[in-house]
C-alpha cells in the first residue's frame, strides 16, 4: 500500500497480515532529508559486526543487534548507547527524526508509541544504515532472536520502519518474500552469518520495492526480505524496529 501518510488502519492491516508493506512517499521533506544527510556526510560510520553482516553494512548509531549475548542484551548495549547519544547530538540537526518518526506513527496508532524498555532503561532510538552492497535475504524477528521478551512488555506484532535519506539511481531495492522463517530453513543459513541462500525463498511470492528519498516503509520484517547492491550512490536510511506491545503501545528500538 502506498498513502500519504501512515493511519491506523494501514497499521492495522500491516501487523493482521493484509499488507505486505506501506510506504509514504514524501514522509520527510527534502530538505529535512538533505539536513541529515550533510551531517551524516561529515561523520565516520561503524561496521556492523564484519563476520555475522557480510557484505559490510555501514552504521551510524548503535544497534542491539551488536550486543546479543546469551540470548539477552550485553551491557555493552547500555554503555554504547551514551556514546550514541552524544553521536547524534552532535550533529546538531535542527529535529530529532527518530521523534519526528514515532510521532507519525504515534498519529496514526490511538494507544501511543514509544521508545521500548528493558528492564526500565530505556532502549536505542534508531540507526543511520548503509547497506550499498546490499542486505542478505534475511528475516527479524525478536521473539526468535531473545531468550525471553526483549522488552519488559511482550509483543504480539513486529514492524521494521526505515526511512530513506539517499538511494541510489539503479539497485538498492527492498525486496519481501512471502515466506516466514521455518525450521527447514535452518539448512540454507550462510555460516555464522544473519543471512540465508536465496534459495531459501525460491518458491515464495516476492515484491521488489524501489525507495525514494524521503519515503517511509514499514514493513513486518519475520517474512524475508533482502536489499540489493546499490550501483551510482549511497543508500543511507534511518531505521528502527517497531513492536506492539500487548498494552496496546506501539515500541521501538534500534
Ligand atoms: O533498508 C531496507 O530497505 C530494509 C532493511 C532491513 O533489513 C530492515 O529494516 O529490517
Ligand atoms: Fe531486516
Amino acid at each position: 500500500m502506498t498513502a500519504p501518510a501512515f493511519t491506523h488502519e494501514l497499521l492495522a492491516g500491516l501487523a493482521a497480515g493484509r499488507y505486505a508493506a506501506v510506504r509514504v512517499p514524501g514522509f520527510l521533506s527534502r530538505e529535512r532529508c538533505d539536513e541529515v544527510l550533510g551531517a551524516l556526510a561529515e561523520r565516520a560510520f561503524d561496521s556492523y559486526g564484519k563476520a555475522r553482516v557480510d557484505p559490510p553494512v555501514m552504521r551510524f548509531g548503535v544497534g542491539v543487534s551488536d550486543h546479543m549475548a546469551g540470548g539477552g542484551v550485553a551491557d555493552s548495549y547500555w554503555k554504547a548507547l551514551q556514546g550514541h547519544h552524544e553521536a547524534w547530538q552532535g550533529l546538531g540537526l535542527s529535529f530529532d527524526p527518530f521523534r519526528t518518526s514515532r510521532e507519525a506513527l504515534a498519529a496514526a496508532w490511538p494507544a501511543g508509541v514509544a521508545v521500548g524498555r528493558r528492564g526500565g532503561l530505556e532502549m536505542g532510538d534508531g540507526v543511520a544504515r548503509e547497506p550499498n552492497q546490499g542486505f542478505q535475504v534475511h528475516f527479524d524477528d525478536a521473539l526468535r532472536e531473545y531468550a525471553g521478551d526483549l522488552l519488559d512488555v511482550p509483543l504480539v506484532g513486529q514492524f521494521a520502519f526505515n526511512l530513506y535519506l539517499s538511494v541510489p539511481p539503479s539497485g538498492g531495492e527492498t525486496v519481501l518474500w512471502r515466506h516466514r522463517w521455518q525450521p527447514e530453513d535452518e539448512a540454507y543459513r550462510l555460516p555464522a552469518s544473519y543471512g540465508y541462500d536465496e534459495a531459501v525463498v525460491r518458491d515464495a511470492e516476492s515484491i521488489e520495492l524501489a525507495p525514494e528519498v524521503g519515503e517511509a516503509l514499514l514493513i513486518d520484517p519475520r517474512f524475508f526480505h533482502a536489499v540489493r547492491p546499490s550501483r551510482g550512490a549511497r543508500r543511507i536510511a534511518l531505521g528502527f524496529a517497531v513492536g506492539l506491545g500487548t498494552s496496546g503501545q506501539l515500541l521501538t528500538w534500534a
